[in-house]
């Protein structure tokens, strides 16, 4: 089921705030600067209230940038785009702040997976639907949101796992001697179930051996501090798993501080680093010299799918209830061509320098 759209009384509401702040002698955009196509607002844009969950990561900001693009006032929206600083209850606020604005549509871009029951019924009661972006929640009553837009996580990692366990037969590898260190992302948030629940059905699979696990939090800073502390305590780690290009970054700088070398020669000593985005051209920079072995492809321009579903709902229909983005995976080593992940075969975009 999904909700009919609130005919709100805000355009009027909207109209006063610019004459209010326009006789104050201070413009509409220095007093809201994340209130997109605010000035002389027509009752004919649609109101859509986004909580982005943060900007921990370039994934993130190509997110948030895709999204900007996608509701201008040119394509008939009034976004209204709220930063939680990776903060659940920051989250929440900006939903309630978007009921009592009189949003026609809420979207998020959900922290954790849990705890959105209260603040998800508030919106189903004030009769606005609710889109998630990127990652999932968890919830028993699926009414609470409308539809859901993003990754297929472990479906990301799986095919990184199958890139790895080629790689180290292909190359004679003893997976026996592997230590492998994981950088998992904010716990509890879909992206870090998935790729953690695809690293350990590997483990278990293969006998791998995780000789270290930390919160890295998506970010590169942390990504730096908890491989630093890992190389420290294991100097025998060889293998780091890090769950996205961000924490990558991090631990490759981490490796190179302390006198080590990110690449794919274990058994000359180097450490393989590999990891899931593929946004920034740094991480690819990175994939191409040899640092980051492969990575996990995470799609991250929501902005037109995101729109495309408002305008069923805007034309009085049901979009999808999951819509998930396809996604591939990158390494610059020509020797693995193909993953197999959940049955299916999927092709290496090898990337080169040119
Ligand atoms: O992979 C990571 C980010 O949820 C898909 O969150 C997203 C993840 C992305 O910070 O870089």
């Amino acid at each position: 089921m999904f909700f009919k759209k609130n005919k709100r009384p805000g355009g009027c509401i909207s109209i006063l705030l610019v004459i209010c702040l326009l006789c104050i002698g201070c413009s509409p955009q220095e007093a809201a600067p994340e209130v997109a196509g605010d000035v002389g607002v027509s009752k004919d844009l649609i109101k859509v209230g986004f909580s982005q969950l943060g900007a921990e990561s370039d994934w993130r900001q190509a997110n948030t940038a895709s999204i900007k693009e996608a509701f201008t006032r040119e394509a008939g929206f009034q976004l209204i785009f709220e930063d939680a600083g990776q903060k659940q209850a920051n989250q929440t606020m900006a939903i309630r702040r978007f009921i009592q604005q009189g949003v026609d549509y809420i979207a998020v871009a959900p922290a954790t997976e849990v705890g959105w029951e209260n603040v998800l019924a508030e919106a189903k009661e004030a009769g606005i639907p609710v889109i998630l972006v990127d990652r999932m929640i968890e919830v028993k009553d699926k009414s609470l949101y409308t539809c859901w837009i993003g990754s297929d996580f472990r479906l990301e990692a799986d095919k990184v796992t199958s890139w790895m366990e080629q790689y180290f037969k292909l190359h004679d590898i003893n997976q026996k001697k592997l230590r492998i260190a994981h950088l998992q992302g904010s716990i509890g948030a879909s992206a870090q179930i998935g790729r953690t629940g695809g690293l350990k059905a590997a483990v278990k699979k293969n006998n791998w051996k995780v000789v270290a696990t930390e919160d890295g939090d998506f970010t590169q800073a942390k990504g730096r501090e908890v491989t630093a502390g890992i190389l420290y305590e294991h100097s025998d780690v060889n293998v780091i798993y890090c769950e996205n290009d961000n924490m990558a970054m991090g631990a490759i700088e981490a490796i190179e501080a302390a006198g080590r070398k990110a690449g794919k020669d274990i058994e000359k000593g180097e450490i393989m680093v590999v990891s899931f985005d593929g946004v920034s051209e740094e991480a690819m920079q990175l994939l191409r010299e040899g640092k980051i072995a492969c990575i996990g492809e995470c799609y991250p321009a929501h902005g037109p799918k995101l729109r495309a579903a408002i305008d069923v709902l805007e034309a009085g229909k049901k979009p999808d209830k999951l819509s998930f983005v396809s996604e591939g995976i990158y390494s610059a080593d020509s020797s693995i061509t193909q993953v197999s992940a959940a049955g299916k075969d999927y092709p290496v975009t090898i990337i080169t320098n040119n």
